[in-house]
């Protein structure tokens, strides 16, 4: 693979790439509409607009790979999740298809199986029950990612990312964090891996407690080296100061779930 690029290259998962993948394919192109560094070696700078299709088709030129980070990673208003991550999402895939684009990684989120509850261990097959209109959009992108490579032949790894920072920061985070460095393992493995059609897995560490089956992962070479439980203790001491929100507690998907929470199930309630 030469050329790769990276969209949504200004946010914390793609500052994260910039510094891992450097050197790692010869040209790196970092692309977003929020100001990025200036291009450094084997680095190109683009400001493409991912809701422009033509602009998306020239961003697309000469590229082999793609890492889709860009739209909006949290919860939002549905006017602003429209143009960020369901335009732009179709724009990405559909400008890939143009440029016969070989490969994609999709930045899914764990917040499209965000409404299952914590006691339930879940893999590759589950079928999505977001908590957010983010979590939906996610979900319109796993999908999407399924059509191009079943009718287009586009090669495609959705990864249902946890939460890529240096270290967990609560007890919700001990079960879905994954390091940088694991983190570009995947990404990695979705790149290069010599067989590939449309694979989902989940982005997280070798955490203790891990609520997901990662099999899938694990078959394609993955071998997580970090693991949450190394910072529990001084996690849960925090935690421990924090008021309790008991449907957060329920749902994987924490405050994305309960955030604007109104349906009263009885299970809810004791
Ligand atoms: C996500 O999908 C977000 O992009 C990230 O900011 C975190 O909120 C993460 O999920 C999480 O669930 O912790």
């Amino acid at each position: 693979m030469n050329r790769v690029l990276i969209t949504g290259a200004a946010g914390t998962i793609g500052g994260y790439l910039r510094q891992t993948l450097r050197g790692v394919y010869p040209v790196l192109r970092l692309s977003d509409i929020a100001p990025l560094d200036p291009a450094g070696a084997g680095e190109e700078i683009d400001r493409t607009d991912l809701a422009d299709l033509d602009a998306v088709e020239n961003m697309l030129d000469g590229v082999d790979g793609v890492v889709h980070l860009g739209g909006i990673s949290v919860e939002d208003s549905f006017d602003n999740i429209l143009p960020a991550n369901i335009l732009g999402t179709y724009n990405l895939f559909e400008g890939a298809r143009r440029k016969r684009v070989k490969r994609v990684i999709f930045a899914s989120t764990n917040h499209v199986v965000g409404f299952y509850p914590r006691d339930r261990r879940l893999d590759h097959t589950a079928i999505p029950r977001p908590d957010s209109r983010y979590g939906v959009s996610k979900a319109f992108g796993e999908s999407l990612a399924g059509l191009y490579a079943d009718k287009y032949g586009l090669e495609v790894l959705c990864i249902r990312i946890g939460n890529v920072t240096d270290r967990p920061v609560d007890k919700r985070r001990l079960s879905i964090w994954i390091s940088p460095r694991d983190f570009t393992q995947l990404v990695r493995i979705g790149l290069d891996t010599p067989d590939l059609h449309y694979k989902i897995v989940y982005g997280v560490s070798n955490n203790d407690r891990s609520w997901w089956d990662n099999s899938q992962a694990e078959a394609m070479g993955y071998r997580p080296q970090d693991n949450a439980e190394e910072y529990a203790e001084a996690v849960l001491a925090e935690e421990a100061k924090r008021p309790e929100d008991g449907i957060a507690e329920r749902y994987q998907g924490g405050t994305f779930a309960s955030d604007e929470y109104a349906a009263g199930r009885p299970q809810d309630r004791g």
